[in-house]
């Protein structure tokens, strides 16, 4: 009889997302052994995952990889890791801001990084993006703070906030914030913003689809013809951002934009790329705000702006709005972020060992 494989776990919700925590030292060296590895441990390829650990959805099919930092001024190096529920792909394509939020509280309690007696700012590079982030945990007596005050809307009740700070976003994944150079572009006859500010997007205009961009998550998915119009958008945009064929990647995401409804700056719905998100990344929030401030974009068009430097803004979705802040500085005539501002909360929901079949 063979005995299962048993690796050390930890559960976090992170932002509006749910995971698998590990430590890279715990999971194989090889990345096709680890990518087999986590499959099992997911439950994929089934669309229930019944025989794992993983939620049936994108967003609670999620991995993330932790390990001490060598780089100057970093405390812990983050890959993410996307498991599809329904296909055995596991894809380190994208970086997931909300995921990112449970890696201060798991390198704490993993004694990665040692807490002070207040505010812990845990200093993160991104392996997916390549560039840094910095959380602050609230750690009251040396100890992670869950409980708390803040709210995100997508996740019932209230917790501790964990601020993020991300920099180096703007074309961190494409090569540039817009990668084919220009504002807008047309494809299959649609105008098209195709642009990265730490989450590739491709937005349009939900109107240019003869949809409000008001409607229900549920009424989205339904709507087979526009999933499949979007994913034809999408296979061209791929190698124009310089992402090469995104046949099977979980990038670029495809994002309606429509006018606010909410006081917000703009509405979004939001493809990841195959379902609808309940919200909207925290990534793609962050890009789709840089896209409203730069002329001449399928967003600008949707919304007035503010004018302000550091935008502080709400991106409304399906489920409320997500609050950013996007510092700029103009280069060739293009405001480029060089920082975005987020407020999360995590938990820590179990701990303890996971179970894989050899
Ligand atoms: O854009 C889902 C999520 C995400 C990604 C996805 C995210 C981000 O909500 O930074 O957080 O886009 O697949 O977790």
């Amino acid at each position: 009889m063979t005995s299962q494989i048993s690796i050390p776990c930890m559960l976090l919700r992170g932002g509006t997302s749910k995971g698998a925590y590990f430590l890279k030292s715990d999971l194989p060296d090889d990345r096709d052994a680890r990518d087999a590895l986590l499959l099992k441990i997911m439950g994929s390829p089934d669309p229930r995952q019944i025989d794992g650990i993983g939620g049936a959805h994108p967003l609670t099919s999620k991995v993330a990889v932790v390990s001490p930092s060598t780089r100057e001024g970093i405390d812990v190096d983050y890959l993410f890791l996307q498991v599809t529920p329904d296909k055995p792909e596991v894809s380190d394509a994208q970086n997931c801001g909300n995921i990112l939020a449970g890696i201060g509280p798991f390198a704490i309690e993993r004694g990665l990084v040692t807490p002070q007696d207040g505010v812990t700012t845990v200093s993160v590079y991104m392996v997916n993006s390549d560039s840094r982030a910095d959380l602050d945990v609230r750690t009251p007596g040396g100890e992670v703070a869950y409980e708390g005050s803040a709210a995100i809307d997508g996740v019932p009740g209230t917790h501790a906030p964990i601020i993020q700070n991300y920099f180096e976003t703007a074309g961190a994944q494409c090569g540039a914030l817009l990668p084919t150079g220009n504002a807008v572009d047309m494809i299959d006859g649609v105008p098209v913003t195709m642009i990265d500010n730490g989450m590739p997007n491709v937005v349009i205009k939900a109107i240019d689809l003869g949809l409000s961009g008001a409607e229900t998550v549920a009424e989205l998915e339904e709507n087979a013809q526009l999933k499949a119009r979007l994913e034809t958008i999408r296979l061209q945009c791929g190698p124009l951002m310089n992402l090469g064929d995104v046949e099977k990647k979980t990038v670029p995401k495809m994002c309606l934009v429509s006018p606010a409804r909410e006081g917000g700056l703009i509405a979004t719905r939001s493809f990841i790329p195959h379902r609808v998100h309940q919200t909207i990344g925290v990534l793609a929030a962050a890009t789709i705000a840089a896209a409203a401030l730069i002329p001449g974009t399928t967003a600008a068009e949707v919304t007035t702006g503010t004018g302000d430097n550091p935008l502080r803004a709400d991106i409304e979705h399906p489920t409320g709005k997500l609050g950013v802040e996007i510092e700029t500085q103009e280069m060739n005539g293009v405001p480029v972020p060089v920082r975005s501002g987020i407020v999360r909360t995590a938990r820590k929901l179990f701990e303890g060992t996971v179970f894989a079949l050899p």
